[in-house]
């Protein structure tokens, strides 16, 4: 499938500069062996056994590519093909990706790392790969047309630069960008830093746990397997790393660990992600760590489309807790849209009609959409419902963009495995008051600020607060 003509007419002068007496002509033209992973689980951080070392990234739900070392250079090879992700529990979407998985796996080198990245297209149209946010030579920068010509179907490129700066990147294709994007293709890239024997890097602190996800939206129907392409604002199903909550796995971290969590955004929209019961500081951006001076205490960060965001905290507060995107209908799956708001309204008498003629009709949200989420409802085959998540006391009401960070006093060091519910500590939990209900008093006065309305006649208004339905500019 792969010559070693082909291999050369790719890499050009790149490898021919690269070949070194230790390493045979034959040695170099191979390619290295794929590596795939088709388990949507969150895997254990890979540890360097080769090349310089660093403290490994948890990627949430996907894993880290491993790489060979080849006189010197870090040789990784990305296959681009449709997969089948498993999004949550019982609902699998086709998509495109790379390695089995979408997104693809996380690509992690050391800061002066000389790369190279075999790319093969097994999918049934181009594609390129650009490598978002790094310093590299122009012909490297993945921009089908601009900067190369595009990857045909069966053919393979290589890419190949030094990462020059530390930080946090991603990956995704620059040729049919919508429909590619819109499929899944994507990944996180971290550069860590090069650091001398027990140094200190001024900006980037170490830290217990590194966390890395990004936030992508499909669109598929109830009951589908694709995305739809075209969909360029109303996606219905809001994910981190192609999975939607209860799918997404929590956040395990030791009591006082020093957590990191980055966060690359290839939605079309912005999200503000919100975490429970810590403050953090956004560490760092796209170009790179955020100076000292620039840094303050926030509970919530807008990560706005394309963009990446670096949260560090420390993890003080004993709990499961919760950490989500604050855009209300992005933390719900599909079915979401064209449900007219029914709060108040008293159907019974229609549904009683409709059902004689529609023996499965159902009245929708008359009380608000809570019941949604504990409905046993006939659902199409294949669909993740829309707010489900079995707590410990209860729904939890959620979908889509939503995990927990749990934070243990006794879970060990390099453990990720989940440890189950929190206990609380006795008298620590809300609880239902069983004494009696004062009548409220009301407040009589004017008020110091609003228009004297004593002799004035006032009608009274009654606003009805109504949610727009459509989707359109969020
Ligand atoms: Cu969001």
């Amino acid at each position: 499938m792969f010559s070693r003509r082909s291999f050369f007419s790719g890499a050009g002068a790149i490898t021919a500069a690269a070949a070194a007496a230790s390493v045979s002509r034959a040695a170099m033209a191979a390619l290295p062996e794929p590596v795939m992973q088709t388990k949507p689980d969150t895997m254990p951080p890979l540890v360097p056994t080769t090349g310089r070392p660093y403290n490994p990234v948890v990627t949430l739900n996907g894993w880290t590519l491993p790489w060979r070392m080849n006189n010197g250079v870090k040789e990784f090879h990305l296959v681009a093909e449709p997969v089948v992700r498993e999004m949550s529990p019982g609902f699998k979407a086709h998509l495109w990706g790379y390695n089995g998985q979408s997104p693809g796996p996380t690509i992690e080198v050391v800061e002066g790392d000389r790369v190279r990245i075999f790319v093969t297209n097994k999918l049934p149209e181009h594609t390129t790969v650009h490598w978002h946010g790094q310093r590299l030579p122009n012909g490297m920068d993945g921009v089908a047309g601009l900067n190369q010509p595009a990857i045909q179907p069966g053919k393979t490129f290589v890419y190949e630069f030094v990462a020059r700066r530390p930080g946090t990147f991603m990956y995704h294709p620059h040729a049919d960008e919508m429909t590619q994007m819109a499929m899944g293709m994507m990944g996180f890239w971290i550069t860590h830093p090069a650091l001398a024997k027990g140094a200190k890097h001024p900006l980037i602190e170490e830290v217990d746990r590194d966390f890395v996800f990004l936030l992508n939206a499909y669109d598929i129907d109830p009951g589908a397997y694709t995305p739809k392409i075209m969909t360029m604002l109303d996606f219905n199903l809001w994910s981190w790393n192609s999975r939607v909550f209860p799918g997404i796995d929590p956040l395990v971290v030791r009591k006082n660990d020093k957590v990191r969590i980055r966060i690359g955004n290839l939605t079309m929209t912005n999200h503000p992600i919100h975490l429970h019961g810590h403050e953090f500081m956004v560490t760092g951006t796209d170009g790179g760590p955020t100076p000292k001076a620039a840094r303050w205490p926030e509970v919530t960060t807008d990560v706005a489309v394309g963009q990446m965001r670096q949260i560090d905290f420390v993890a003080e507060e004993e709990g499961d807790w919760a950490f989500h995107c604050h855009k209300s209908h992005h933390t719900m799956n599909a079915m979401g849209h064209d449900v007219p708001t029914m709060i108040g309204v008293d159907h019974r008498g229609i549904a009683k009609q409709i059902t004689k003629l529609i023996p499965d009709y159902m009245v929708m949200s008359e009380r608000g959409m809570a019941d949604m989420a504990e409905m046993e409802m006939p659902l199409p085959d294949n669909t993740a419902p829309m707010m489900t998540g079995d707590g410990p006391v209860g729904s939890v009401e959620m979908g889509g963009m939503f995990s927990m960070l749990k934070v243990r006093r006794d879970q060990k060091a390099g453990d990720y495995k989940d440890p189950g519910w929190y206990q609380h500590p006795k008298g620590t939990v809300a609880y239902e008051w069983s004494g009696s209900m004062p009548e409220p008093t009301r407040f009589q006065s004017d008020g110091g600020q609003s228009m004297p309305t004593k002799n004035m006649p006032m009608k009274e208004v009654e606003v009805q607060v109504r949610k727009p339905v459509g989707h359109t500019g969020h």
